[in-house]
């Protein structure tokens, strides 16, 4: 994946209380292209090694128990620069230190249940992007 891309999942939260169409509206209006996107649910595997890294962190249980409960939004952006301007965009992981109009700010209600996801790395979104899509199904 080129270095212009980043991924994210609007996470069950955001799409349990129906903000899938506001959020991808932000997401757009921000300058962003939409290269794959699908509504899917992860398993508990896929939960378990998609946030490998925080396998070892005290909230790693609550962390897949919360993105396997239900449908999330699985896509790839395109923009200049987009690892860090989706992660500007999204705001904080806490939503109570995100800045005002990021996506966390307006749609996310704890650190735990935050919204939504993106990548911190372009490494890690082309990592990210090919776990849940094929190379047909971005464009
Ligand atoms: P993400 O990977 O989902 O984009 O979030 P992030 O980079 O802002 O935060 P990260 O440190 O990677 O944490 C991953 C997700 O784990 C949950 N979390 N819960 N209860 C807690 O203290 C806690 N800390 C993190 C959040 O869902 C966070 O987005
Ligand atoms: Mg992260």
């Amino acid at each position: 994946m080129a270095t212009n891309r980043t991924f994210t999942m609007l996470k069950p939260d955001a799409v349990e209380k129906g903000h899938i169409g506001a959020i991808l509206e932000k997401i757009t209006a921000s300058g962003f292209r939409i290269v794959a996107m699908k509504l899917t649910q992860m398993t508990t595997a896929d939960a378990q090694e998609f946030y490998a890294i925080h396998k070892e962190r005290p909230f790693f249980p609550e962390l897949v128990e919360y993105m396997t409960r239900g449908p999330i939004v699985a896509a790839v952006l395109e923009k200049d620069n987009a690892v860090e301007d989706f992660r500007t965009l999204i705001g904080a992981t806490n939503p109570a230190d995100a800045a005002e109009g990021t996506i966390r700010k307006m749609f996310a209600d704890s650190i735990s249940e935050n919204a939504v996801h993106g990548s911190d790395s372009d490494d890690n979104a082309a990592i990210e992007g090919a776990f849940h899509f094929s190379g047909r199904e971005m464009f």
